[in-house]
């Protein structure tokens, strides 16, 4: 009960706002509705809020849960043939969801890239 865990999966790695869309959910296609999104990057997963300030407010109320994606054996993939914008990729999860990411800032969206590859690589398969 005294070790301090080297891997606590609620650190947050990286937050910030991106466009996404939510493409496919358990495969099957939604209508791409692009809007913007408060993104929280832990060790296994990525959390969508609509703001900055949801995550502590989260925390305050026992039933609300934000849109959360499972990172373990999900894919990432730059995917400039699925949008007219630029700088898109997207992840793909186990159970079949797939959300499109975006930024018009080249090094902001390469961060995140890398930031949720690393993660995915780090986890196991499934
Ligand atoms: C979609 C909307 C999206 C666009 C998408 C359109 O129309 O304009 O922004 O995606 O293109 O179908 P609607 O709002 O009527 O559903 P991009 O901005 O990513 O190009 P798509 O069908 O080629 O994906």
């Amino acid at each position: 009960a005294d070790i301090i865990s080297t891997q606590d999966h609620t650190v947050v790695e990286k937050e910030g706002y991106l466009l996404k869309a939510k493409i496919a959910d358990g495969g099957k296609k939604l209508r791409k509705n692009w809007s913007t999104s408060w993104i929280v990057l832990t060790a296994r997963k990525m959390e969508f809020y609509k703001e900055s300030k949801q995550p502590a407010l989260a925390n305050l109320k026992p039933g609300y849960k934000p849109e959360c994606v499972d990172l373990c054996g999900a894919q990432i993939e730059w995917t400039p043939e699925k949008s007219s914008r630029k700088n898109v990729f997207q992840i793909t999860t186990v159970s079949g969801n797939e959300f499109l990411l975006q930024s018009d800032i080249d090094f902001l969206i390469l961060d995140w890239f890398h930031a949720i590859k690393n993660a995915i690589d780090r986890l196991p398969k499934e």
